[in-house]
């Protein structure tokens, strides 16, 4: 670690004790960013570095709700408002027993880069609680995402601050809470993406990071002189992310050999497909239901306890969770013949496991720019509000198309001019950052 990362990094980690999410997170762009702030004196002299790690506002409340038995049950709800200099904050909710203040910082954090390189005038902000839903009724859920709304709704406008879904929340809960919200404002207001179809959605939304991701990969490959075609692809996670993008890389003639979930994975060599892959969408969102059922459906093994990343493949598509490729799982993907990971969920490799990769000339695509095409959608569905209009599936699409391949060629020219070429981690990091950071000096020190 250099002097300059080091110094940063003690003072992240003293003022954010017992974050190791966010110290990861933080780290990585810093580092990334030490050629630019080489070249700028100007912002180390306004202390754009020390202002963008803070979040502008955290808010942390209490969600009560009451069980199907009657029992009173105590969540923790969170919203982290990280950056609005390009626009209001923008990012989704996570509903998981895991949620904590540093796992929402670390995703606030990497929101506000990501949303810069889409090219959309949206902040980066990030939310959501320790809530479970998996398990519960719909009942449970309903009032649940009530109690969190009726905190959260003084907080968010379509001017200030516009959560989404993530990890446990999809079109059911945006509902809940879109309906709780309206109730309380009286105001039918474009508060949250994702929205169902008729009532202010955008189409191609629900498939937005799934597609997007397969779009960034085809870049990627190109650019290597490659093509998906043939390709066989290993995934990570079966939920929304990673059933869209099975979906897609169909469509481009690649084979998705694998899904997971936090208990296992199901490896099918026939790739999924057709109505494979219609059990698999309502496997999640209906059924709700462990990976394990796929296995049993179609009579495949089912791996306990280990990750997809044991199997051969020629391309990793982690669609699950952070710090899910650790350094044997990049070990065995390399010795397996993989050429290119891109990742569709957030920070899902750990920085050792990216150490493998680069070390091993495989193409590595970071979350912040691969998966971005959920919140461009995102972005696209707020400007549609605004026009109370709606674009077709072809139109919005094809501008999901436009951003990804725009997206790959600003990261690839910022790696290019900051002298790492092919680094898509700094290429990303810069490229987000520099937009900021210069919206940061225009508006003072505030
Ligand atoms: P979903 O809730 O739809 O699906 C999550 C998937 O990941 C499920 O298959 C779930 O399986 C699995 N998973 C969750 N937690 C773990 C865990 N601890 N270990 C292993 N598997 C786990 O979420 P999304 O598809 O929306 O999100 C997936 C990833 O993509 C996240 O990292 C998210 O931040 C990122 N992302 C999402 C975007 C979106 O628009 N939705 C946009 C950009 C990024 P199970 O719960 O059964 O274990
Ligand atoms: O991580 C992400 O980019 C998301 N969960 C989507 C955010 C959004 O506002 O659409």
């Amino acid at each position: 670690m250099s002097n300059f990362v080091e110094t940063i990094m003690a003072d992240v980690k003293a003022k954010n004790q017992a974050q190791p999410e966010f110290h990861q997170a933080v780290q990585e762009v810093i580092e990334s960013l030490e050629p630019v702030i080489a070249q700028h004196p100007e912002y180390k002299e306004a202390k754009i570095l020390e202002r963008i790690i803070e979040p502008e506002r955290v808010i942390m409340f209490r969600v009560p709700w009451v069980d199907d038995q009657g029992t009173v049950q105590i969540n923790r709800g969170f919203r982290v408002e990280f950056n609005s200099a390009i626009g209001p904050y923008k990012g989704g909710l996570r509903f998981h027993p895991s949620v904590t203040l540093s796992i929402l910082k670390f995703l606030g954090f990497e929101q506000i880069f990501k949303n810069s390189l889409t090219t959309l005038p949206m902040g980066g902000g990030k939310g959501g609680s320790d809530f479970q839903p998996k398990g519960r009724s719909d009942d449970e859920v309903m009032r649940f995402c009530q109690s969190f709304m009726n905190e959260l709704f003084r907080h968010i406008g379509p001017n200030t601050d516009i959560p989404a879904g993530d990890i446990g929340v999809g079109g059911r809960e945006i509902g809940y809470l879109f309906g709780q919200y309206k109730k309380l404002r009286n105001a039918f207001e474009g508060i949250l993406t994702g929205k169902g179809l008729a009532w202010g959605g955008s189409l191609i939304r629900p498939e937005a990071t799934g597609y997007g991701t397969a779009y960034f990969l085809k870049e990627v490959l190109n650019h290597r002189k490659e093509t998906i075609d043939g390709k066989t692809i290993c995934i990570s996670g079966y939920g929304n992310v990673g059933c869209y993008f099975i979906e897609k890389a169909n469509e481009l003639g690649a084979k998705v050999v694998t899904i997971s979930d936090e208990f296992g994975y199901v490896h099918d060599p026939e790739g999924i497909k057709g109505e494979k892959l219609d059990y698999l969408k309502d496997l999640w969102t209906i059924y709700r239901e462990s990976a394990e059922q796929y296995a049993k459906k179609f009579n495949l093994k089912w791996v306990p306890e280990r990750r997809p990343w044991e199997v051969k493949c020629d391309i990793a598509v982690p669609t699950a969770t952070q710090n899910e490729i650790e350094k044997d799982d990049a070990l065995n993907l390399v010795k397996n013949g993989c050429i290119a990971v891109c990742e569709g969920a957030n920070m899902p490799s750990s920085p050792e496991a990216i150490d493998v990769f680069m070390q091993n000339g495989i193409a590595f695509g970071p979350g912040k720019a691969v998966n971005a095409g959920g919140v461009a959608v995102s972005g696209l569905e707020m400007s549609q509000n605004s026009m109370r209009f709606n674009w077709s599936r072809d139109e919005v699409d094809a501008k999901l198309h436009v951003i990804m391949k725009d997206i790959h060629t600003s990261v690839i020219t910022a790696a290019d001019k900051y002298g790492t070429p092919g680094n898509y981690v700094n290429g990303a990091n810069i490229a987000g950052f520099i937009k900021v950071a210069n919206a940061m000096m225009d508006q003072g020190i505030v």
